[in-house]
C-alpha cells in the first residue's frame, strides 16, 4: 500500500518535472527513433566510418563542431545553417574560422544515408545527427563509446551574432572557463573533461602566438610552456609565418583520442593557455593528475560530459523542426 502511495507520487513528480523542465534530459531519450527509423544509429555510423577512411579530419571537425553548435543556442544544428544575402549565420562568426569543412561534410553526407532508407526519409533531425556522428567519431579515434541520447529539433535561427560571448578564447583562465560552462549546465570536471578534445586536431599559430613570442611587456614567453616545446612551436610557427598553417594540439598522440592530453599539461605541453591553466591552477590540478594516469576515469567522465552537453538548449515541440537540408532553413 506504502509503495503505491510512494509510485504514484513519483509519476506525479515526473509529470511535473516535465511540465516545469521541458528542455532538461526529459526531453531526450535513447531510443527516440525506435519506430520511425529503427537502424539510424548503425546507418549514422556507416557513413561515418566511411568519412574517416578518407580523412581523419572528421574526428576534430565533427567534435569541434558539436561543441559549437551546442554551446550557440543549444544543440539544435544552427551551426550548419549556411549564410544567405539577408542573414549572416553562426558559421561565419570569426571565431568559427576553423571549422573544417570535413565535419559539416560529414553531417550532410550521414543525413543523405539516413535520408535514403526506407521510412527514415525527413525523419531525423540534423542535431540528433551530429550529435550521433560526434559520439561516432571519439569511438573511431581510440576513444570511449556510449548511448547517445535524441530527440533534439533543429533550430529556426542562426546568427552570427549571437556567437559572441557564448564561446570560450584560448586565452581564458580557469574562472572564465568554469563560469562559461556552468552558464550551460556544465560543472568544472565536465569543463575539464571536455577539454580533453584537444587530444585531437588542429590549431593555427595565432591561436597561440602570444605565448612564445609576445607573451606580456617584460615576458616574451609563457613560463608555463615546456622550454623543449616551445623551441617546437616556435620553428612550426615562426614570427611572419603564413596563417594558414595549422599544427597538432597533441603533439605525442595527435591521431588518438586518450588521455595524454592530461599528460601533456603535467609536462607543460597544452598549447593554449585554457588547456594548461587545467594544471597551472591549484583548483584543477588534481582532477588533471588523476585522469593523466587513469585512462578509465577519465573516459567516464567524458562520457557524461558529452551526455550532459548534448542536452544544453534542446529545442522541442514548436521550438524547432526537422530540417529537411541540413545547411538550409525549411521553407
Ligand atoms: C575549454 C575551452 C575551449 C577553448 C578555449 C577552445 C578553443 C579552441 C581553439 C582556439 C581551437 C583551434 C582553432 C583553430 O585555430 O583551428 C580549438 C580546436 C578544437 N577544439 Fe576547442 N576549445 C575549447 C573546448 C573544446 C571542447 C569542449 C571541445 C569538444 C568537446 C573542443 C573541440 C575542439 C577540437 C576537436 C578542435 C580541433 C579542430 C580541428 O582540428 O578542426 N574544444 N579549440
Ligand atoms: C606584443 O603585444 C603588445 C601588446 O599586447 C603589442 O602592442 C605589440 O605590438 C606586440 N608585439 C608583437 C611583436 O607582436
Ligand atoms: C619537457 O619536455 C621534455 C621532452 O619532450 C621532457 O623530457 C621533460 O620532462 C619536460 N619537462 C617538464 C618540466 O615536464
Ligand atoms: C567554415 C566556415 O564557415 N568558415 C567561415 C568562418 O568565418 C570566417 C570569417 O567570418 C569566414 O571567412 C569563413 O568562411
Amino acid at each position: 500500500m506504502g509503495l503505491q502511495v510512494f509510485d504514484i507520487m513519483l509519476v506525479w513528480l515526473t509529470l511535473l518535472n516535465l511540465c516545469f523542465f521541458p528542455n532538461k534530459a526529459s526531453a531526450l531519450q535513447q531510443n527516440y527513433y525506435a519506430k520511425t527509423c529503427p537502424n539510424v544509429e548503425s546507418i549514422v555510423r556507416g557513413a561515418v566510418t566511411q568519412k574517416f577512411k578518407e580523412t581523419f579530419v572528421t574526428v576534430p571537425g565533427t567534435l569541434r563542431l558539436f561543441f559549437h553548435d551546442c554551446f550557440v543556442q543549444g544543440c539544435d544544428a544552427s551551426v550548419i545553417i549556411a549564410s544567405t544575402s539577408s542573414n549572416t549565420a553562426e558559421k561565419d562568426n570569426p571565431i568559427n574560422l576553423s571549422l573544417a569543412g570535413d565535419g559539416f561534410d560529414t553531417v550532410i553526407k550521414a543525413k543523405a544515408a539516413v535520408d535514403k532508407t526506407s521510412g527514415c526519409t525527413n525523419k531525423v533531425s540534423c542535431a540528433d545527427i551530429l550529435a550521433m556522428a560526434a559520439r561516432d567519431v571519439v569511438a573511431l579515434a581510440g576513444g570511449p563509446s556510449y548511448a547517445v541520447e535524441l530527440g533534439r529539433l533543429d533550430g529556426l535561427s542562426s546568427t552570427s551574432s549571437s556567437v559572441s560571448g557564448n564561446l570560450p578564447l584560448p586565452t581564458f583562465n580557469l574562472n572564465q572557463l568554469t563560469s562559461l560552462f556552468s552558464s550551460n549546465g556544465l560543472s568544472q570536471q565536465d569543463m575539464i573533461a571536455l577539454s580533453a578534445a584537444h587530444t585531437v586536431g588542429f590549431s593555427h599559430c595565432n591561436q597561440f602566438s602570444n605565448r612564445i613570442y609576445n607573451y606580456t611587456a617584460k615576458t616574451k614567453v609563457d613560463p608555463t610552456i615546456n622550454t623543449t616545446y616551445v623551441g617546437e612551436l616556435q620553428s612550426m610557427c615562426p614570427t611572419n609565418v603564413d596563417p594558414t598553417i595549422a599544427i597538432n594540439m597533441d603533439p605525442i598522440t595527435p591521431r588518438k583520442f586518450d588521455n595524454v592530453y592530461y599528460q601533456d599539461l603535467q609536462q607543460g605541453k597544452g598549447l593554449f593557455s585554457s588547456d594548461q591553466i587545467l594544471y597551472s591552477d591549484s583548483r584543477s590540478r588534481s582532477t588533471v593528475n588523476l585522469w593523466a594516469s587513469n585512462s578509465a576515469a577519465f573516459e567516464k567522465a567524458f562520457v557524461a560530459a558529452m551526455t550532459k552537453l548534448g542536452r544544453v538548449g534542446v529545442k522541442t515541440g514548436s521550438q524547432g523542426n526537422i530540417r529537411r537540408d541540413c545547411s538550409v532553413f525549411n521553407s
